[in-house]
């Protein structure tokens, strides 16, 4: 009997891709060509399954060029990426990678946020170009993070994460918004308060973005909700580029309409809003909020461990829409 065919969209640790030709013949990408979406559909010819990352959309049209294709895997916790729908409709099956990477992505939210209201990369960039030649009462103040009001947009795992952190570690006060409030045992040892949007945006000192993208929450955070924001305030953004409206929040940052901003995802990433790149308030970071050897390797081992589930009758840990399971090819 032939083994099915996957395709490994972009380089993964090789020992972990390994696994898979255990069970499948493999085409992998190990110089990490990012494909075209015409390539992406070549690509998948023939093939049972995939294991994708963030940058590999699968929609209506990969899925109709390619009816054999059974199981998508992505190596990451957010899947805007993959028209769930569009799997749904043709029994296609989407796997995530959640919870693994739930605490070393509040860790880096946290960091950023303190890097952000603590103005360190400023400070860096500063003293890189020689300019420090003496001390100022006033050289790079910023804002406390201890004692201070923490907002949370998206009280999901991360959020939660984040406010743990925030609440136990630095004594600050937890305000979150979210589609629902959490349950009271979870709320209560953080001292999370449950507020709408508005009040969110009015009385955080430092707000922290973690909500999943997706049409209700495009640009969730624009010039309108940025006018809410204190003037001292910052803003972070580990979510997804496209629930901040980049071009907003640099024209806010400029104006010193809010203090400062730390973001680890843009609108159209790779590519940055060229007026983020000119405001020195606000620190950049290229999408690595989950990047640690640790979490990355567990990441791909659960999009393998998904993939090789799917296509041999398991269970696969952690499906997107087991309303397809099981798969009838
Ligand atoms: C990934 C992420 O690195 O998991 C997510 O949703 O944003 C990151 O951890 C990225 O999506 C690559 O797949």
């Amino acid at each position: 009997m032939t083994r099915p065919a996957v395709l490994v969209a972009r380089a993964a640790f090789p020992d972990i891709v390994d696994r898979l030709r255990a069970h499948f013949e493999v085409e992998d990408n190990p110089a990490d060509r990012i494909f075209t979406k015409a390539e992406l559909s070549a690509k998948l010819a023939g093939k049972a399954g995939a294991f994708i990352t963030g940058s590999e959309r699968i929609d209506a049209e990969v899925l109709d060029a390619n009816p054999q294709l059974r199981a998508v895997c992505n190596m990451a916790v957010g899947y805007n990426n993959i028209d769930v729908d569009a799997c749904n409709a043709r029994g296609v099956l989407a796997t995530n990678t959640p919870d693994v990477l739930t605490e070393t992505t509040a860790d880096f939210g946290f960091a950023l946020m303190m890097a952000t209201a603590r103005r360190i990369a400023e400070g860096e960039h500063f003293l890189r170009r020689g300019e420090w030649t003496k001390w100022a009462y006033d050289m790079f103040a910023g804002s406390d993070v201890h004692g201070a009001t923490l907002g949370i947009l998206g009280m999901g795992r991360i959020g939660q994460a984040v406010a743990k952190r925030g609440a136990l570690g630095f004594g600050m006060k937890v305000i979150y918004h979210n589609r629902s409030r959490l349950a009271p045992e979870l709320e209560a040892p953080i001292g999370a308060r449950y507020v709408s949007k508005e009040a969110l945006l009015r009385e955080s000192d430092h707000l922290v973005i973690v909500v999943p993208y997706s049409p209700a929450s495009h640009h969730a955070i624009a010039a309108a909700e940025l006018a809410l924001m204190k003037p001292t305030a910052t803003l972070t953004n580990i979510a997804r580029g496209g629930v901040v409206d980049d071009a907003a929040l640099a024209a806010a940052l400029r104006e010193r309409r809010i203090a400062a901003a730390g973001l680890d995802v843009f609108e159209g990433e790779p590519k940055v809003h060229p007026d983020l790149l000119s405001v020195p308030n606000v620190v950049l970071t290229p999408h690595i909020a989950s990047a640690t050897v640790a979490t990355r390797r567990a990441m791909a081992s659960l999009a393998v461990d998904n993939l090789i589930a799917a296509l041999t009758g398991a269970v696969p840990p952690t499906p997107v829409n087991p309303q397809v399971l099981p798969l009838k090819r």
